[in-house]
Order: structure tokens, then sequence, then C-alpha cells
């Protein structure tokens, strides 16, 4: 086959197209040279919308081997800006990247942490969609803060702060902004490299020295079950090392909430209680195993547990929360707001905006806290307000919930379990009875034969 000819729009270079699906459709696995005439008709707009479907619907359907799966996502890199950085930061500019939860604040407080330890950490977020939360969306309830950096800007804050935490720009892997909209559009989003290439080229265009995945399992996750989720993980692994960067990854379980808040402005706040030394166990859990493991992928510490020290230090003594303050200053934040949001005793709603009603649900019978359905909850909360059905659609900042109760608790009928911040109009009633249901009380001697509930159920670490 001629691939010189995908060059010119025109008949021929449909055929070669079309010999390239013909050969995924009947499962042969592409070329390095055929997956590199695929993406970069994609990005130069070359190929028909339908053929990039067709090639969409082959890949999902057939698969791709490890190492197309590792063409694919250096083609995708370098379809547009890879980021480079200054010589002396070698070994040291980290990320991580989680594939989605409910409360899920753990950026906001492990990159200051990473930054606090000596890492440099440029941190390309994205927004919430359908019942998953978004980093930028949480940042933007804080007044000023400026998500749109460009690459020199994002250097600029680095070598001042040490991290930043910023929306993917334009000129970043410009191939996956087409492809994950025809994906979208072809209902091939759940396909391992099509995902693989996505969360990794873009991670690749960072150019990372180590990178660490916190990949979800569970009720209010994208793959329910461990095992679909371990298979995604060890893709996403080998395919980072396989483009040279350090990485490892985090199972971790998703049935719930992480911590106790969820909504942009309250999970501000529960991380910026965490940065005061007074987070959640899960939530500091998390931090400190994907934190430690960074460390440890970089050389800073010498394993897993002397990261998790490190990490650990760097929140209880202040060293995150300074870092933290300093990156919001950088990214647009005025002085005085970010320093009354970091100061001891912070009245949070003097600067963030607190929905106008607050309601509280309360025990329907005595019991214990078996468990919080996280997705009902995120559910009910993106219809109030707090999250987007569209990219593009607004998002109300001060809707969200906070848990009272937390698992394995003893609670009474009557008391208050749930503080759900919300707007006008107040939740339906069917709303309120799904809300109801979030919570699973159990008898007494069903919570004695409860194990400690850890989020972290297993590692993968680079090969
Ligand atoms: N996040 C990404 O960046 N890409 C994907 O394909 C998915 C999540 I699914």
């Amino acid at each position: 086959m001629a691939l010189h000819r995908l060059q010119t729009p025109d008949q021929t270079d449909m055929l070669s197209i079309r010999d390239l699906i013909r050969k995924k459709r009947d499962g042969g696995a592409l070329s390095d040279e055929e997956v590199r005439a695929f993406i970069q008709a994609v990005t130069e707009e070359t190929i028909q919308e339908c053929q990039t479907g067709a090639m969409l619907m082959a890949i999902w359907q057939k698969g791709m081997v490890v190492k197309e799966t590792e063409t694919l996502t250096r083609e995708m890199m370098k379809s547009g800006e890879v980021m480079s950085w200054p010589e002396e930061w070698a070994g040291l500019v980290v990320d991580k990247h989680s594939t989605g939860g409910v409360g899920d604040k753990v950026s906001l407080v492990l990159a200051p942490a990473l930054a606090a330890c000596g890492c440099k950490v440029p941190m390309i977020s994205g927004r919430g969609l359908a019942h998953t939360g978004g980093t930028l969306d949480k940042l933007e309830s804080i007044p000023g803060f400026n998500i749109h950096q460009s690459t020199q800007q994002i250097q600029k804050i680095l070598a001042s702060v040490g991290c930043c935490i910023v929306g993917q720009t334009e000129r970043l892997v410009p191939a996956d902004r087409v492809l994950y909209a025809r994906r979208d559009a072809t209902s091939t989003v759940d396909s391992l490299p099509l995902i693989t290439g996505s969360i990794i080229s873009k991670k690749g265009a960072e150019s990372l020295r180590a990178l660490v995945l916190d990949v979800k399992f569970g009720r209010a996750a994208l793959y329910k079950d461990l095992s679909s989720a371990k298979e995604l993980a060890q893709s996403l692994v080998s395919v980072g090392n396989g483009l040279g960067m350090r990485t490892g990854a985090v199972l971790s379980c998703m049935d719930g909430a992480i911590g106790r808040c969820v909504g942009n402005s309250l999970e501000v706040i529960e991380s910026l209680e965490a940065l005061k030394g007074k987070g959640p166990e899960d939530l500091m859990e998390l931090v400190t195993t994907l934190g430690g493991m960074l460390l440890m992928m970089t050389g800073l510490a010498s394993d897993l547990s002397g990261g998790r020290k490190q990490i650990s230090d760097a929140v209880t003594s202040g060293a995150a929360l300074s870092r933290f303050q300093a990156m919001m200053e950088a990214q647009g934040v005025a002085r005085d707001t970010a320093q009354s949001l970091c100061s001891a005793h912070s009245d949070y709603h003097r600067v963030l905006r607190k929905a106008a009603h607050q309601t509280e649900l309360t025990a329907p019978a005595d019991g214990a806290v078996l468990g919080v359905d996280g997705l009902v909850l995120a559910e009910v909360l993106h219809k109030l307000g707090a999250g987007r059905s569209k990219v593009g659609e607004p998002v109300n900042h001060s809707v969200g919930a906070e848990l009272l109760v937390s698992q394995g608790q003893m609670v009474k009928k009557g008391v208050p379990w749930l503080r759900l911040h919300h707007e006008d109009p107040a939740p339906t009633p069917q709303q309120m009875h799904q809300l109801q249901n979030v919570l699973t009380l159990g008898s007494d001697k069903n919570t004695q034969t409860q194990q400690k509930h850890t989020l972290v159920k297993e590692l993968l670490l680079p090969q």
C-alpha cells in the first residue's frame, strides 16, 4: 500500500484509508506507518468523519496489540506540542491521572504536597462530565483562579511555585480532541486502546519523568469490577513505560465518595482542611500512596513508605498549604483571598459562595452505616446543578453535599447523616427519596464483621 498517497485529499487518498479500515476490521494489526498515517489524516483533517468513525469502531471491536497501542499513543502525542523543561528539572517532573470519581479532590492536595517535596508538577486536569467531578471546576469555584495558562506561563509557575493545575492548551494533542468527540458520537469511548491512547498521549506531551494513575473500580467508577480496572491499569502502565515515563498505578475502590464532601466549592474547603492537617483518612490514604509512589519513581524517596512519610510531613508541616497558596496567587487569585482561605480558622464562605439552602436528611432507623452509594448521590447532585451533561455547560459551584456520618458508625434514628447544599427550586420528592436510599444501614452485628475500610486495593509498579 502506498501510504504517501494519504498526503493528498483525492480519491486514492480515501482508498488508502479504506485499506487501513479494512485491515483493522478484519482483525489485522496496523503497522507503525499505518497508525501514523491514520493519526496524521485525523490531525490534518484529510480523513472523512465517517472513516474516522469506522476505524474507531473497528478498533473497538478488534482491539489492538500492545505495540500498536503504544504507536497509536506516541503518534497522538506527537500530533501537537510536546513540552520541554529546563535541564535542571530532569527527573523531577511528575503528574497523576485519575479515571474519575465522586468527591475526588486528591489533585488539590497532592500537587502542592509533591511541589513541597521538590517535584515539578504541571498538572493538566479536566472538567467534570456526567456524575464525575472535574478538578478544574473545583478550582474555578475560587474567585479569580485562572485555569487557562500558556506553556510559558506554566513553566514560570513551576519555576517559582513547583506546581500548577491547568486546562489542556489548544496545542496539546490535537488528535485527541478530534478522536474523543468522534468516540463520543460513535459509542466507542470504552475501548482499552483508545482510552490508553487518549490518557497517556496527553501525559506524554507533558514530558514527565514519572506518572501515577489512580484507576478506580466500583459502583461509581467507569469500570465496576476490579479485574477490568486492572486490565486498563496494566495497559496504561505498559504504554506509559513504553513512552519513557516511569509509570505506576493504584487500583482504588470507588463505591461511595472520597472524603466527606461532594460538590465543587465544598471539595475545595475539604482540600484546604486536608492541607491544614485535618484531612479525612481515606483522602489522605490516596494522597500519600500516590505521592509516595511518585517520589519513589523519581528517586526522591528510596521506598514507598519513605515516600509516603515525605508527603505526609509536607502536609503536617504546612509546606504543602504554602505551595497551594502560592499556586492560587500565581494563577490569578488575589493575595488577600488566598491568604484568607489558607488562614488557620478561615471563614471559607466569606470567599466561596454558599448555596441558598442547606437541608439535612436524617437516619430512618437505628443502625450501623454499611455504605453510601456514591453514584446515586453524584447523580442527584448533578441534576441539582453541581455537574454538567454537555461539554461547555456551566456548573453551580455551590451545590453539593456533606456526609455527616462515616462507614461503620452507629447512628440513631432521626440523627442527620447528610447536609444537602442546594438552590431553588428545591429537590423534588423523588430526588429526596433517591438521596435517602444513598445510605445503607445494617445491624450492629454486621458492623463487627466489617474490616477497616481502605480505598487502595492494589499497586502496579513500573516494570
Ligand atoms: N479521560 C481521557 O483523557 N480520555 C479518555 O478516553 C477517558 C478519560 I474514558
